[in-house]
């Protein structure tokens, strides 16, 4: 008789979803097989995942804990043990052609934006600055977009929340299109995480130098005390090429519900030097987590269901962005591989920024 899983049909099918939608074959089953060690390894397993069984406990080498994501306390035991061969990728429900699709989607979503000039060639690239609470996700976008042009993760930014990884200088950064490559029409400024207190995090008396392109990159963030003219690397005279072009403030999505009151006053105060400076807003919605759901079918447009969503309606009110400048990203965070789908939300962001800061430099006053 063939031996089959103890599993629901429902757990078999999220055990493949989880996977990848993969087809699974059933190897091995203690209640069946026994619970010979030595059995199992040498007729199921690879080298690589040896399980030891000793009175119903799993021993998991620690070795593997991390990469199979599990935590073998020496106290685990089970009532049944399976061991299923993963057989590929499952033809089914159209997971190769989605999977096909985005992958064309991405593609030709890079292809548009490797192709950007800005309007009238005013300038040659583009900046683009991140402004929000500390965590949000600023740094990480940054390493997100450059693990795209790279073509595999990357993080030259320092992420994290504890204190050292915390960003206290001012970066400039420009992302080359491949390894050689030519630099890319943009730049993303990576500025000091926004803090409710006073005197702590980013200075709102430096936004507007910011947005002038008086402060270098590299420059050094000091919380209570905002650069001056004075300071040795300020730029008296910079130009339009030094100018932000571009202000994203970013979010953390979950946290949007629950924004502070001080911190939404100290929003409204940065947004009112952004807009006497003229310059373009969007707003970046990082750690959307139901990424595959965002989108419609096609891939080109959001889920209506995620536009009526309370946290996008709630930047739409604090901060008056349209709709369609408030964008939906989850970046590479703990992430092994890249992913065509976050890839889509990514380049998507990028294109509204290119959109947004085309109408900002359309505007200029003739000089
Ligand atoms: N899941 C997920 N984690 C993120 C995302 N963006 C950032 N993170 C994580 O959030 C933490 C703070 O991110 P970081 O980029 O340093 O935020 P910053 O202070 O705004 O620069 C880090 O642990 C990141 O790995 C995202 O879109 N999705
Ligand atoms: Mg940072």
């Amino acid at each position: 008789m063939a031996v089959t899983t103890t599993l629901t049909w429902n757990e078999e099918r999220s055990f493949q979803k989880l996977l990848g939608n993969v087809s699974l074959r059933l190897l091995y089953k203690s209640s069946v097989h026994g619970r010979s060690t030595v059995n199992m390894q040498n007729s199921y397993c690879d080298q690589k995942l040896s399980l030891n069984f000793e009175e119903s406990r799993i021993y998991i080498p620690r070795i593997f804990e991390e990469e199979l994501i599990v935590k073998s306390h020496s106290k685990s035991t089970f009532l049944e043990c399976e061991v299923f061969r993963v057989e590929g990728i499952k033809d089914e429900a159209g997971y190769i052609n989605r999977i096909t699709r985005a992958t064309q989607h991405r593609n030709s979503l890079l292809a548009d934006v490797r192709a950007y000039s800005p309007y009238a060639d005013l300038v040659s690239e583009i900046r683009i600055l991140l402004l929000g609470p500390v965590g949000s996700g600023k740094s990480s976008f940054f390493n997100s977009v450059k693990s795209i042009f790279q073509g595999h993760l990357t993080r030259q930014a320092i992420v994290g929340s504890d204190v050292t990884s915390i960003t206290e200088q001012y970066r400039i950064y420009s992302i080359k299109d491949g390894k050689n490559g030519q630099s890319l029409p943009f730049m993303l400024c990576d500025s000091m995480g926004l803090d409710e207190k006073e005197g702590v995090g980013l200075c709102v008396d430096d936004i507007p130098h910011i947005l002038k392109g008086c402060v270098p990159d590299r420059y050094e963030f000091s919380p209570q005390k905002p650069i001056t003219p004075q300071h040795p690397t300020f730029i008296t005279s910079p130009s339009l090429k030094d100018r932000i072009h571009c202000v994203a403030y970013v979010f953390d999505i979950n946290s949007m519900d629950n924004l502070s009151f001080k911190m939404m006053a100290k929003l409204k105060q940065i947004q009112k030097e952004v807009i006497n400076c003229g310059v373009a807003q969007v707003a970046l919605l990082t750690k959307v987590n139901n990424c595959n759901e965002v989108l419609q079918d096609n891939f080109l447009k959001m889920n209506n269901a995620m536009i009526s969503q309370s946290q996008i309606q709630n930047v739409n009110k604090i901060l008056g962005i349209p709709l369609s400048r408030i964008l939906v990203v989850d970046n590479y965070a703990s992430e092994r591989e890249m992913d065509p789908v976050k890839d889509i939300l990514i380049l998507s962001a990028l294109k509204q920024m290119f959109r947004a800061t085309d109408d900002f430099l359309e505007d200029l006053p003739l000089e």
